[in-house]
């Protein structure tokens, strides 16, 4: 079987903005469709997402968002190398870094570029007559990775109603993946009818997280705490933090809007340690600035040992900072996000180098999302153990949420749970 045509065109992601779609059809006339997601607190370090300068008309409506030139980049450089080519992913992944070899995809996008490659991989799992998981992992029962789930939102991603992008939750002690996302659902439920009674307006915010605000950290997690306790869930579910504190770091210091506090990064390690400290946290994710090496390595040196200390913008998924974050000792922990890198293949490859390296991983969504629902696929045939969705609001969100459920239903599965009682 090979391909018969390959097509790139615009199409929305959850928040209204414009992504790309690539659908191959192969030469048994079948259609195999991919669309890829978008963040908003993006680290420098990515690969390119191209979107267009907004100058012609039909640009100006999405105010610079568009993504034609991408897709133009699909249908006039990739698509005419692709036609006829037979269904190996590794090969045509090769053939786009030909096309385009510049780090990080500068030149024709990695939005093209990833729509390809996962266009590429559901059409490959068709023609060997498998479902995307079972294409990457054939035989074997798959380990359904533990949920790690947006409550509260702030950041980039809630109008910075807290300065902290994320407090999520680790239900570490469910026994199965549909248990633990029955707690999810019970604490998210909570929460927002807690944060009504005590007058406090909330927006649903991009990923589907309550945007509640709080003057300080410690307030939030205490808030969420306090829904997992009045649940009975007390050393069954644990917070995790994404910090993204990239998005405050500025002129060498970390400056917190709400509280108004400022810190240098030595007082910001400390601040960090106290908060790990004092509240059942299992995972922190960028605690420091995406080029903060040294307040990362000081913070890993001193951190509880039971402690995930993840890097999304420090990482990017990019194989190069992984190296370096293993040399520097870090982190112990890398968020894959297929995005930020580009291509499957090679975000494969840094997952696996990740794992060889006894570092977790966390396959991640990004916060502008489509309903596609690829990730749940490899991030359990990719044995990451863990996956980053969201919160349990939002058909994009649903979607990957779903897709595990059918799979713990439908497939002989076992569901990871890297985590200790905290
Ligand atoms: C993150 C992601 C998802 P974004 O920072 O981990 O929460 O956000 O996609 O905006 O980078
Ligand atoms: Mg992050």
């Amino acid at each position: 079987m090979n391909i018969k045509k390959l097509l790139g065109y615009q199409v929305l992601d959850s928040r209204g903005r414009p992504t790309v779609a690539v659908t191959i059809t192969l030469s048994d006339g079948s259609l195999h469709t991919a669309r890829v997601p978008s963040g908003a607190s993006t680290g420098a370090h990515e690969a390119r997402e191209l979107r267009d300068a907004g100058t012609t008309k039909a640009e100006s409506f999405y105010a610079g968002k568009s993504v034609y030139s991408a897709v133009e980049n699909i249908n006039s450089k990739i698509a005419p190398k692709l036609l006829g080519h037979s269904l190996n992913l590794a090969a045509i992944d090769g053939l786009l870094v030909e096309v385009d070899p510049t780090p990080g995809h500068q030149v024709i996008g990695a939005n093209a570029t990833l729509a390809t490659s996962l266009a590429v991989a559901k059409a490959a799992a068709h023609a060997s007559g498998k479902s995307l998981v079972r294409y990457f992992q054939p035989e074997g029962a798959l380990l359904l990775p533990m949920p790690m789930v947006n409550i509260l939102s702030g950041g980039a991603h809630a109008n910075r109603s807290l300065d902290i992008q994320d407090v999520l939750v680790v239900p570490h002690a469910a026994s199965n993946f549909a248990e633990a996302l029955s707690w999810i659902v019970a604490i998210r439920e909570r929460a927002a009818s807690d944060g009504k009674a005590h007058g406090v307006t909330h927006l649903v915010a991009d990923e589907g997280g309550l945007g509640l605000s709080f003057p300080t950290t410690d307030d939030a997690c205490e808030f969420v705490l306090s829904q997992i306790e009045e649940l009975g869930l007390s050393g069954k579910v644990s917070l995790a933090l994404d910090i993204a504190s990239t998005q405050f770091f500025a002129d060498h210091k970390y400056s917190l809007t709400t509280s108004g506090q400022v810190y240098s990064p030595d007082q910001f390690v400390e601040e960090i340690l106290d908060l790990v400290t004092t509240y059942p946290i299992s995972s922190i994710e960028d605690p420091f600035a995406e080029d903060d090496w040294a307040s990362w390595s000081a913070f890993a040196a001193s951190a509880p040992a039971h402690l995930q200390i993840l890097g999304d913008d420090l990482f990017t998924t990019n194989l190069h900072r992984l190296e370096r974050g293993i040399a520097e000792k870090s982190a112990n922990a890398i968020l894959i996000k297929a995005n930020q890198n580009g291509l499957l293949t090679s975000t494969h490859r840094v997952l696996d180098h990740a794992h060889a390296n006894n570092f977790a991983t966390v396959v991640s969504a990004r916060s502008g999302e489509t309903e596609d629902s690829w990730l749940a696929d490899i991030a359990t045939s990719w044995r990451a153990q863990q996956i980053k969705v969201g919160s349990t609001h939002g058909s994009e969100r649903t979607a990957k949420w779903n897709r595990l459920l059918e799979l713990e239903a439908t497939e002989e599965t076992e569901f990871a749970r890297p985590f200790k009682a905290l």
